[in-house]
């Protein structure tokens, strides 16, 4: 089954959002297999975001990141990676759909609220690069038949 990874950033662990996001995707059908609440480090950071290095938001985006506690995700289902893009809406929140995250908690991209991984490749990096096999945690949820059809 496809996994997915997800960060709620420090803005919406500040504002109290944290519940309501968790929500959504537990709602959408997405299946936890992973959560931390931490603290994440400039190197940690940085190793995430590296395919932005150099881009002229690239600070601003790692002091972003780091600047409060954040909640990590680890999400499973069919077509997670896609299925949760989509949940959280496009980078630039004001471009949005109202009903996804972004679009309905967001106004500036500097403050977009979560990230999700873009690919599966991206996710298989992200979630070895922020849990170890122990934090992940396989499980029979007993919704699964009526969410996943060939369970
Ligand atoms: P994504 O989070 O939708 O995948 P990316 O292009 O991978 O978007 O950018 C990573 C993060 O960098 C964004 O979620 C946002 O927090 C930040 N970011 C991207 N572009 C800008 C920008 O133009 N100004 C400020 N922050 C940006
Ligand atoms: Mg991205």
């Amino acid at each position: 089954m496809e996994r997915t990874f997800i960060i709620i950033k420090p803005d919406a662990v500040q504002r109290g959002l944290t519940g309501e996001i968790i929500k959504r995707f537990e709602q959408r059908g997405l299946k936890l297999a992973g959560m931390k609440f931490m603290q994440v480090s400039r190197e940690l950071a940085q190793t995430h975001y590296a395919e932005h290095a150099g881009k002229p938001f690239y600070e601003g985006l790692v002091s972003y990141i780091t600047s409060g506690p954040v909640v990590a995700l680890a999400l499973e289902g069919t077509n997670a990676v896609a299925a949760a893009r989509n949940t959280i809406g496009k980078t630039k929140p004001a471009e949005s759909d109202v009903g996804s995250i972004r679009g309905d908690f967001g106004l500036e991209v500097g403050r977009n609220l979560v990230h999700g991984s873009d690919s599966v490749e991206s996710s298989t990096r992200e979630l070895a690069l922020w849990f170890s096999d122990a934090e992940l945690t396989p499980w029979e949820r007993s919704t699964d038949p009526w969410v996943f059809e060939n369970r």
